[in-house]
């Protein structure tokens, strides 16, 4: 058994009793209050869920197991120290709980290289899709083609005892994690570079393979793709995404079936597709205008256009932060650290001024301020990684990080299928006094 393995099944055992005597002993306490409102409004606020891995502030944002991002980026292990952290300590992180060492991460490096193989048919389901075939829609095909390989459906069918669910499961998150950079390059090779295919480079760590693979070998590329991964990894248990793959695990479908309906839903605009629209929306701006280096004044018209049309600003607002996003701090840091004299980052940058007061001044948006999507998208962009509708999948690369951390927890405890109740609108307005 691996180090980590280990290390995981001696906090796993004591968690799971834990948690057994937690529901016996005190499943009756009351936790929060249920409005209509929190309800109907898409059941923000509700205490639902439990997720070990992060937890979300909403005037703070994420803190995984307890480390804000600037504390990540100081104390998680990187190959210098002037570099971005490596996700595979994030990993290690959100799996434990403890900060791991250079070795540990090491070590989760060589395993995922080791666990790097992907099927033939699933390049042939890929190829089978045609080009004008979203890249998500790629990526969640082969998700599904890779689960031909599951070990949790092979330990299930042959009748496993479900308190060792979560070692087949670990299998799968394992594998899954090493084998989604290859796919996800894969899919960028045929759609942009007419299929031509680059191997992957096992001298190189997780993050810098993917932009290897991608065809992009910059040491600051390198830099950007380990901070891009170790940001988008994690939101806490609410998001689309995170819930989708942790609602569908809870039935007992394996990791691949669960987090590819977490990418699904990752794929939606008003989750991870928010990446791409910023873009499409930016460029819409530039050709409407007739310049790249728009006035102050052009990109406030062109958002209060946008807002009169009834359409959302993308990468602005979000359903439980009240200020600035700091995925978004982290990338705006790293543009003014490495991306000096960009006409499309000045617009990004500009848009944080202007629009702020804009959504404010509508008296609705609960949060005016910018979310991850706002920045991202524009660093590839620097980099010559323009392909817009691709950004999704580099999301989705990182959030397995976390989801599956997270269902591997969840088989751990032998937590049961979420099955929330439903009523009908009578219901609603008898409750209402209507
Ligand atoms: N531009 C214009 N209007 C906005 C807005 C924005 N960026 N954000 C919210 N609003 C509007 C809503 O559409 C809603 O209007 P109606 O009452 O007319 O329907 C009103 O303000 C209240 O919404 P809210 O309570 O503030 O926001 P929600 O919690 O319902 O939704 C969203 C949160 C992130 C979905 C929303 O802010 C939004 O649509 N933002 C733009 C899309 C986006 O950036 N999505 C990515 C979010 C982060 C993420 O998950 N990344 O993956």
């Amino acid at each position: 058994m691996s180090t980590l393995k280990n290390k995981f099944v001696e906090k796993a055992v004591p968690a799971a009793a834990d948690f057994k005597k937690l529901l016996k002993e005190y499943g009756s306490t009351e936790i929060g209050k249920v409005t209509i409102e929190s309800v109907l409004d898409g059941m923000k606020g509700i205490p639902a869920l439990l997720c070990l891995t992060s937890k979300l502030d909403s005037q703070e944002g994420i803190r995984f197991r307890g480390y804000s991002i600037p504390e990540l980026q100081d104390k998680l292990p990187k190959l210098s120290p002037t570099d971005e952290p490596l996700p595979e300590g994030l990993f290690y992180l959100m799996l434990l709980g403890d900060l791991p060492t250079d070795a540990d991460v090491k070590e989760i490096g060589e395993e995922w290289k080791k666990r790097a193989i992907v099927p033939k048919h699933v390049y042939d389901v890929i190829d089978a899709l045609p080009l004008d075939s979203a890249p998500m829609a790629d990526f969640t095909a082969a998700i599904l083609a890779l689960a031909t390989g599951s070990e949790f459906l092979k330990a299930y069918s042959a009748g496993v005892n479900k308190k060792d669910y979560w070692d087949s499961t670990y299998e799968d998150c394992m594998n899954l994690i090493a084998q989604l950079p290859v796919i996800a390059a894969y899919i960028y090779r045929k759609h942009y570079f007419n299929g031509s295919q680059i191997a992957a480079d096992p001298s190189l760590d997780w993050s810098a393979n993917l932009a290897h693979m991608m065809g992009y070998d910059d040491a600051e590329i390198q830099k950007l793709f380990r901070l891009y991964l170790t940001i988008h990894a994690d939101h806490e248990g609410g998001n689309v995404s995170a819930h989708a793959t942790h609602l569908v695990a809870s039935a007992l479908s394996n990791p691949y079936y669960a987090y590819g309906a977490g990418m699904l839903g990752l794929a939606g605009p008003l989750h991870g597709y928010a990446n791409q629209e910023v873009i499409a929306w930016v460029n819409d701006m530039i050709g409407e205008i007739g310049t790249s280096t728009p006035s102050k004044q052009q990109i406030h018209d062109f958002c209060e256009k946008t807002i009169a049309a009834g359409r959302v600003i993308p990468g602005y607002g979000h359903a439980v932060l009240r200020k600035t996003d700091p995925r978004f701090e982290a990338q705006r840091e790293f543009a003014g650290k490495y991306c000096q004299n960009d006409s499309f980052i000045q617009i990004i940058n500009d848009l944080y001024e202007i629009v702020p007061p804009i959504l404010g001044g509508l008296g609705k948006v609960k949060n005016p301020w910018p979310n991850v999507d706002a920045y991202s998208g524009s660093l590839l962009m620097h980099y010559g990684i323009t392909q817009a509708p691709f950004y999704t999948v580099l999301f989705g690369v990182s959030r397995a990080l976390g989801v599956l951390a997270s269902i591997l927890w969840d088989r751990a405890l032998g937590m049961q299928i979420e099955r929330p109740s439903s009523f009908t609108m009578e219901w609603f307005k008898e409750k209402a006094g209507i």
